[in-house]
């Protein structure tokens, strides 16, 4: 994405899908929902998205409050008072500033890949 070629190939998947789905899908194009490595990285994917005003939530690689890669998130990487719930899954949502959330994994959002 533009800007944030150092931080590695993302992919966009527009198609709505759960997160499974959207994982399965990331993983189909040799790569896996977006795990960013560090806070300040991922806090430059939160500014990128806070300046699209097309989307209102996307998939992204945390479960069960920990990154993919088994990074856990700092505070400032969680909306408010999120994590909150048994939910599983995050998402990134317009109306969380695009900081993570959790959420019911069987919603239906587009979904951020990266290539490994
Ligand atoms: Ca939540």
């Amino acid at each position: 994405m533009e800007g944030l070629e150092d931080l590695g190939c993302f992919y966009e998947d527009f198609s709505l899908r759960t997160w499974s789905q959207g994982r399965s899908y990331c993983q189909s194009i040799g790569g896996d929902l977006a795990v960013l490595d560090a806070s300040a990285d991922f806090l430059r994917v939160v500014d990128y998205y806070a300046a699209q005003t097309a989307v209102s939530s996307i998939w992204i690689g945390v479960y069960n409050t920990v990154w993919l890669s088994g990074r856990t998130p700092s505070s400032s990487e969680w909306y408010g008072s999120e994590p909150n719930g048994s939910d599983l899954c995050v998402d990134l949502r317009n109306n969380y500033g695009f900081l993570l959330g959790d959420t019911g994994c069987t919603s239906i959002k587009m979904s951020l890949c990266k290539a490994p």
